[in-house]
């Protein structure tokens, strides 16, 4: 069973669509396993978003996650990096399919609605960053067809 880090950006709250976007990733059959609002420092950003440090849009990307309260979410399943994936579409919203929380919900790539892990290997990292381990519930339900 693969696990899966999304965080719903800040300005997700103040529109009023954070219900609707982790409906999409339950409704695919994705477990969430882990969830918690946080505001972001600089500190707990610069880990996060390490490997885009220098670029040119990183001061940007620092001061926008940190700017207000964020989403913290950990799903598993099979496939589950993936599956996240192609429901976030592409990271600018020009090109990201309509259908996907990216092509449907936002405009600019600075501001693009949900942070999603690239690899099964940065989704632990970021699980683990975000989460300690009695904050994540590997539940079951075992009468149910949930996947
Ligand atoms: P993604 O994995 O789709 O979130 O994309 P990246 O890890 O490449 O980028 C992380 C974040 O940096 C994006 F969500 C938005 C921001 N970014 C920009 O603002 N401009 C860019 O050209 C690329 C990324």
């Amino acid at each position: 069973m693969e696990r899966c880090f999304t965080m719903l950006k800040p300005g997700v709250l103040n529109r009023r669509i954070a219900g609707e976007i982790i409906s999409r990733l339950e409704r695919k059959g994705l477990q969430l396993i882990g969830m918690k609002m946080l505001r972001i420092d600089r500190e707990l950003a610069a880990e996060h978003y390490a490997d885009h440090a220098g670029k040119h849009f990183y001061e940007p990307l620092v001061s926008y996650i940190t700017s207000g309260p964020v989403v913290a979410m950990a799903w598993q399943g099979d496939n589950c990096v993936s599956i996240v994936r192609r429901l976030t579409g592409a990271t600018d919203p020009l090109e990201a399919a309509p259908g996907t929380i990216r092509g449907d919900y936002c405009a600019h790539t600075q501001h693009n609605v949900m942070h999603a892990s690239d690899s099964p290997e940065n989704a632990e990292r970021e699980v683990a960053l975000f989460f300690a381990e009695d904050e994540l519930f590997d539940w079951k339900d075992e009468s149910a067809h949930w996947y």
